[in-house]
C-alpha cells in the first residue's frame, strides 16, 4: 500500500495504491452507496488522485484501487472531482471514442457513449451537486460510473474487437500476479505525464 521513498523512487508518494486489473472479482461487482463521508474516505480520494496520476489516467474509481464503496476520482486538464453515490440524470447525443482502462493496461477501444450528461452526485465533503459535462469529461464520467456496477468498457466492443482484446490480455495477464498491478518506480510521473524530479 504505503511507499518509501528510495534511491529508485525520489518523489515521495504517500499512498500509492495497487491497482487491479482485469480478473479481480471486485471489478465485477456492485458497488455499496456511501452513507456518510468520513476523514477515512476523504484520504481514500486522496490516495486515488495520487496513484490515478501516477498512472497518467484521467480517472479511477474504488473497485479498482480494491474498495467497494460508490466512488471516483477524475483529474482532466486540473480539474479533479470527486463523485460519490452518483447518478446520471439526464443523457443526449451519442459519439465513438477510444476508451483504456487502468485496469486493462495497454488495451484500447473504441466504445459510444453520450456526449453530453448531467450527473447527480456527493463531493469530497458530502455535499450534493451537479455536473454538466460533454465530450472527455462525458465520457470519463460514464466510464468511472460504470466502474461503480461492476461494468468494463470491453462489454461494449463487439464480439471480434472484444476477442481480440482478451487475446492480448491472456499474453499480458502473467504480468499481474494475484491480478494487482503494482506501479514501478519509473512510471511514477507528476500530473499528466510529467517526469518526476
Ligand atoms: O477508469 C480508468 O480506468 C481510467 C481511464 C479513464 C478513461 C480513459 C479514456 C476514456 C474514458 C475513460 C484512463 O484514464 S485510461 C488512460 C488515459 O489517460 C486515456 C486513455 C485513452 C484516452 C484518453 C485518456
Ligand atoms: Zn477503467
Amino acid at each position: 500500500m504505503g511507499r518509501v521513498p528510495s534511491p529508485q523512487s525520489p518523489v515521495p508518494h504517500l499512498s500509492l495504491l495497487d491497482i487491479h486489473v482485469l480478473g479481480s472479482p471486485i471489478l465485477r461487482q456492485e458497488t455499496k452507496p456511501v452513507d456518510r463521508m468520513t476523514d477515512e474516505l476523504r484520504r481514500l480520494t486522496d490516495a486515488m488522485f495520487e496513484t490515478m496520476h501516477a498512472a497518467k489516467g484521467i480517472g479511477l474509481a474504488a473497485p479498482q484501487v480494491g474498495r467497494s464503496e460508490r466512488i471516483a476520482v477524475i483529474d482532466i486538464e486540473d480539474n479533479p472531482i470527486v463523485i460519490v453515490n452518483p447518478e446520471i440524470v439526464v443523457t443526449d447525443g451519442l459519439a465513438k471514442g477510444e476508451e483504456g482502462c487502468l485496469s486493462i493496461p495497454e488495451i484500447f477501444g473504441d466504445v459510444d457513449r453520450a456526449t453530453r450528461i448531467t450527473v447527480r452526485a456527493l463531493n469530497r465533503d458530502g455535499q450534493a451537486f451537479e455536473l454538466e459535462a460533454t465530450d472527455l469529461l462525458a465520457r470519463c464520467l460514464l466510464h468511472e460510473i460504470d466502474h461503480l456496477h461492476g461494468k468494463l468498457f470491453i462489454d461494449y466492443l463487439s464480439f471480434l474487437k472484444r476477442r481480440a482484446a482478451l487475446g492480448k490480455w491472456e499474453s499480458m495477464k502473467k504480468d499481474f500476479p494475484q491480478n494487482i498491478r503494482k506501479l514501478p518506480p519509473n512510471e511514477i510521473a507528476g500530473r499528466h505525464g510529467e517526469e518526476a524530479l
